[in-house]
């Protein structure tokens, strides 16, 4: 069984598995380097040779202890038939929402556009740098890619004043959203997938109808990818109580943020961790690198854990803190 799996489904306490989230991309030179002459975002997602490379490149680096698909939570509203389009340092830009075409949405077309993801999940099972390892696919959680649906470009400035407004297209959305997203849970299994992360990257921005836009929605998703055999981890960045929804959602695991106070959750929460750690941390040094890092695995001695961040790496992290990181998880005993 491999590392992750072990602390996941045995709860053992002393293996220290490590990988990081965006583990695949930007901070790599290798990955800026294909970047540079592949400047179509999606095109590259969909190259399923290109995408198997710059899976591959974090592996060869750092055997990490899973490998996380390139690819990204806004293939799915390409594959539902919206245009996504990413800008030079702006960052994703949707298509206006068509909802009677995105309600008629076949599953098979859907398949069909996102092809090459499965194609290249194949692809990564047979791959023997894989072996002992995790292959973590991904979807967005119907709130995050709702955010990004209807507001079109990243929220990180706040949501559009008029967000909530079409009551109906939020409830045919968050429909759609469920059905199609399972489609993508199902497909990426049946490719290889070893564990599911469902990112819920703004969670942080509901201020009010949990149950609608984030208990609900996100615990169907759990329940579906726990039937179909498969452990899923959720990552609800910014919420406020982790342990509430632990006890609603019930992953197999959670992926804290680094806003919170580890110690203080796990005396609220029974299931195996993730994360944490602020990936700021890796911009300082190596000493407090090493003061930080260790203090996560002192709390987390007898509590099932998985070395991750709090958040996707930084594009300016610097490949030796990665290197060093890897080193202090792996010696740590
Ligand atoms: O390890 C990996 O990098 C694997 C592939 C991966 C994953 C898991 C990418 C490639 N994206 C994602 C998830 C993703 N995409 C999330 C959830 C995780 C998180 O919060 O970081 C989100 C919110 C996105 C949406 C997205 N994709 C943005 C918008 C961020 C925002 O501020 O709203 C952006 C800029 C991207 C582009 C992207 N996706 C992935 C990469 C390597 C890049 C950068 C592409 C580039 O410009 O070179």
């Amino acid at each position: 069984m491999t590392p992750i799996k072990e602390c996941l489904i045995n709860n053992k306490t002393n293996l220290n598995p490590i990988w990081l989230m965006r583990q695949a991309g930007r901070y790599l030179p290798e990955f800026r380097e294909i970047r540079k002459n592949n400047t179509n975002f999606i095109d590259l997602c969909l190259n399923s040779n290109l995408s198997e490379e710059i899976t591959i490149q974090p592996i060869d680096r750092f055997d990490f202890d899973a490998a996380i698909i390139f690819s990204d939570i806004l293939m799915i509203p390409y594959g539902l038939g919206q245009q996504v389009e990413f800008k030079k340092d702006f960052g994703p830009s949707l298509g206006k929402i068509n909802a009677a075409k995105i309600l008629e949405t076949e599953e098979n077309i859907f398949t069909d556009k996102l092809s090459s993801i499965y194609k290249l999940l194949q692809n990564l099972s047979k791959n023997n740098k894989l072996e002992n390892k995790d292959l973590i696919g991904f979807v967005g959680a119907p709130w995050t890619l709702l955010v990004y649906m209807i507001n079109r470009v990243s929220p990180k400035n706040g949501l559009s004043e008029n967000f909530f407004s079409d009551k109906n297209l939020i409830s045919d959305l968050l429909k759609i959203l469920d059905r199609f997203i399972k489609v993508h849970i199902r497909n990426q299994v049946k490719a290889g997938a070893t564990l599911i992360q469902i990112f819920d990257s703004w969670a942080g921005l509901i201020t009010k109808d949990f149950d609608k836009y984030l208990y609900n929605p996100t615990a169907s998703l759990v329940n579906y990818t726990k039937e179909i055999g498969v452990p899923v981890i959720c990552f609800p960045r910014g919420i406020s109580n982790y342990a509430e929804y632990c006890k609603i959602v019930n992953p197999d695991m959670i992926n804290i943020d680094y806003n919170i106070n580890p110690k203080e959750l796990i005396k609220n929460i029974q299931i195996p961790v993730q994360g944490g750690l602020d990936p700021k941390v890796l911009l300082t040094d190596k000493d407090n690198l090493r003061k930080q890092v260790t203090n996560y695995l002192e709390i987390f001695k007898s509590h099932p854990y998985v070395f991750n961040l709090g958040h996707g790496i930084l594009p300016q992290t610097k490949i030796e803190m990665v290197a060093e990181l890897v080193k202090i998880v792996r010696e740590y005993k």
